[in-house]
């Protein structure tokens, strides 16, 4: 009997849905695959089902049974204390990053974070202002120089209002083909963005939840929905799924693309780019190779990072 592949969407209990090019199907998880690999299935995982009943015409799914998990290029997990990690999202390609240009306007810093966040677990970042029709002409330059401080290092940069209808065809083709979380703070118009790039998905928008930053599904499984235009965006995580808070000094320069470009430039193969003799980093800075805001951040970050680690290290003595 031949195996159909798909993406799993959604899991709830120990029954998932499938994606398929045939339609959805509500799968069990075979047994044997379950104890023999001892993998607990997440969203995004492909999988090779066989077919038990067809997805009817009128769109109910079909029913089947999982035979195979593939191996998975990346995952998203979200570790928490005192219990396992917990894969959030597998395959996940790349994360997109909305701020809003005003209303609220983005913090570099932030960006930064989330940046060197998605460094870390291997994915693509594209970064999209938003509230573009909120900026005039003055501001819209001050916007661009920090769009190309991004758009330097490679990431794709969009400017975008969805309150204009600008920019979003060059969204879809971003959300295109792949399996994408869209992060960001509260209120900078994601959902309004997601509803925008594909209208019959219905988001509610324009409530400013406290919770917003760790997401409202905490307690339950993030879900997959799947884009008319191809691809599937994460139902968000949040932004705890990444792990921001936890990033050790190493990661944090290695998370900086312009950082890790001068590995072995300075003088001392550790050197954290402080106050080190003959450093390359913040002689680059000097020269305005590399942007001194990015070199804030970096800072920042480090010390934060020295911090909970001075901290943890603390508590294992206790
Ligand atoms: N001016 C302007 N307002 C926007 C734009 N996009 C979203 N908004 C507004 O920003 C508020 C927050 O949007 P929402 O999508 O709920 O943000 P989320 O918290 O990131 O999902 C809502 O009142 C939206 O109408 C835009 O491009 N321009
Ligand atoms: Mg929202
Ligand atoms: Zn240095």
């Amino acid at each position: 009997m031949s195996r159909l592949r798909g993406t799993v969407t959604k899991i709830v209990g120990t029954s998932s849905e499938v994606q398929t090019p045939r339609g959805a199907y509500r799968c069990d998880l075979r047994a044997r695959l379950f104890r023999r690999s001892k993998v607990r299935l997440a969203v995004g995982d492909e999988v090779l089902l066989e077919e038990r009943v067809a997805p009817g015409e009128d769109g109910t799914p079909g029913r089947g049974v999982i035979e195979e998990l593939c191996p998975r290029r990346t995952v998203l997990r979200r570790t928490r204390d005192f219990k396992r990690d917990q894969v959030l999202c597998a395959n996940l390609d790349q994360v997109v990053l909305v701020v809003a240009v005003l209303d609220p306007p983005y913090k570099r810093s932030f960006m930064d974070r989330v940046l060197v966040g998605v460094e870390r677990d291997g994915l693509a970042a594209v970064v999209v202002f938003n509230k573009r029709d909120l900026a005039d002409e003055e501001y819209l330059e001050v916007i661009e120089e920090d769009a190309g401080v991004y758009a330097g290092l490679g990431y794709r940069v969009l400017l975008v209002s969805a309150r204009e209808g600008t920019g979003l065809e060059e969204l879809r083709e971003v959300f295109h083909g792949k399996v994408s979380a869209v992060v960001g703070p509260s209120g900078v118009g994601k959902s309004t963005l997601l509803n925008a790039v594909q209208p019959g998905l219905r988001l509610r928008t324009g409530e400013v939840s406290a919770q917003d930053g760790r997401g409202r599904h905490t307690t339950t499984a993030a879900e997959l929905v799947r884009l008319d235009g191809g691809g599937y965006v994460v139902d968000t995580p949040g932004l705890r799924g990444f792990g921001l808070w936890d990033l050790g000094p190493e990661e944090v320069a290695a998370g900086f693309r312009e950082i890790a470009a001068l590995r072995g430039a300075c003088r001392f193969a550790d050197c954290r780019h402080r106050a080190e003799p003959d450093c390359a980093v913040r002689a680059a800075v000097e020269a305005g190779e590399v942007d001194s805001e990015r070199f804030e951040s970096y800072l920042r970050l480090l010390e934060d990072s020295e911090a909970r680690a001075a901290e943890r290290q603390a508590a294992r003595r206790r």
